[in-house]
């Protein structure tokens, strides 16, 4: 039974505004509204009973808020990735002595070059890890991950992504059988022995979700999926990333729970 004690944020900086983005006609993230939303989102979180260590912003790395991509932490140990974005690549240095407060050496690996991988392409499963290849984590990282697992006892699997930035921009996985599925990932094979939740196109960002400790955290505006998450039984709670998602960020992004 998955137990998370332990959550990493960063707080977003004034450059959040230049962060990647495919999305630019939704204007850029406004800064004031983005740290009251980072401030809510930390409220949800300790709310379901994790302590929660906060880094400060990191201005030279625009998009540095979404702790989620330059490090992937599992029961056994954790893994700094080599961020496949140019611009997000120096992260992995950033976040790795606060990895050291909590992992010591013998618990800590490292993608490394030719292969790339971030963390939004990593949905845990228990002690298996599908991971998406995508246009920032390639066939060498991929491998290169799932042999770090193996040597910890754990296990992946590769899922090809045609559409999506991150895999769990569109699949995530609520524990107990139940997994949220939106477009490319609704028939996908892979998932195929889940109790999949379909999340209709027009609230697709919505498949963003995280479950900690038996709560679901839902972001605002996305009616569909939270009644379907509340039929499911979860208790949940509603944040609104809407800054961050004029960057493509969501509610898993931003934090490393473990
Ligand atoms: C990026 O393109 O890297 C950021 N603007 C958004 C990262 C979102 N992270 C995630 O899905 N894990």
């Amino acid at each position: 039974m998955t137990k998370f004690s332990n959550v990493i944020v960063r707080k977003p900086g004034r450059s959040l505004a230049n962060g990647i983005t495919s999305a630019p006609e939704l204007g850029q993230p406004i800064y004031e509204r983005a740290i009251e939303e980072h401030d809510d989102y930390i409220a949800a979180l300790k709310q379901c009973g994790v302590k929660v260590t906060e880094l400060p912003a990191l201005e030279e790395y625009p998009d540095s808020c979404f702790v989620e991509d330059p490090a992937v932490i599992t029961r056994m140990g954790a893994i700094i990735t080599n961020p496949g974005a140019g611009t997000r690549n120096g992260e992995k240095t950033a976040i790795e002595p606060t990895i050291r407060e909590f992992f010591d050496d013998e618990h800590i690996r490292y993608i490394e070059e030719p292969g790339t991988l971030e963390g939004g392409d990593v949905m845990m499963v228990g002690d298996h890890f599908y991971v998406g290849r995508s246009a920032r984590t390639n066939e060498e990282g991929i491998r290169q991950f799932i042999e770090i697992l193996e040597g910890w006892g754990l296990e992946g699997s590769e899922v090809t992504l045609e559409k999506v930035l991150h895999l769990k921009t569109g699949v995530n996985y609520l524990e107990d059988g139940n997994m949220l599925v939106s477009g490319e990932f609704i028939d996908k094979p892979d998932f195929a022995d889940y109790n999949k939740v379909v999340v209709p196109e027009e609230e697709a960002y919505g498949a963003n979700c995280i479950w900690v400790n038996g709560t679901v955290i839902v972001p605002e505006r996305y009616p569909t999926v939270l009644a379907a998450v509340q039929k499911l039984g979860y208790p949940t709670l509603v944040v609104d990333t809407s800054e961050y998602r004029k960057v493509d960020g969501g509610l898993s992004c931003l934090s490393l729970r473990f």
